[in-house]
């Protein structure tokens, strides 16, 4: 080998090892980076608290005021069902709520996750009282 390909074949091996070396410095840093904005995206999924929706049925001989509501699938709902005549309750028959027998000026709170879509039928289940209208629907979409 001359003199001067053995300058050159150590300037390609210096040139060499510089660039080698520049990609295991800079490699780690793509994957970290990739990483911070894993992190970063679902963050506001994992603190977010489920949407609490209240509301107040009344309750009168022979109704419920209001007889629709509607919340979106995974809402927390919380009704206060207030009584204002009579003995009744509220009672969600699909999805396992339901107020004690409430007397008059007397009121309940339940709260559930509505946790299934559809169309369900609430009532006064006290006998009779859903024949006479003591009847609503509560909606999940
Ligand atoms: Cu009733």
């Amino acid at each position: 080998m001359s003199t001067n390909t053995k300058y050159i074949a150590g300037f390609i091996v210096v040139i060499a090892i510089i660039f080698f070396g520049w990609m295991l410095m800079s490699k780690p840093a793509q994957p970290e980076q990739a990483q911070i904005q894993a992190t970063q995206t679902p963050a506001p999924t994992a603190t977010a608290e489920p949407t609490v929706r209240e509301f107040t049925v009344v309750g009168t001989p022979f109704k419920f005021e209001p007889a629709e509501i509607k919340v979106k699938l995974g809402e927390k709902v919380k009704i206060t069902f207030k009584n204002e005549l009579g003995m009744h309750n509220l009672t969600i028959k699909d999805l396992n709520v339901a107020t004690k027998n409430l007397q008059k000026d007397e009121q309940e709170t339940v709260e559930f996750t509505a946790d299934k879509v559809g169309s369900f039928e609430y009532n006064c289940s006290v006998p009779t009282h859903t024949e006479k209208g003591m009847i609503g629907t509560f909606v999940v979409e």
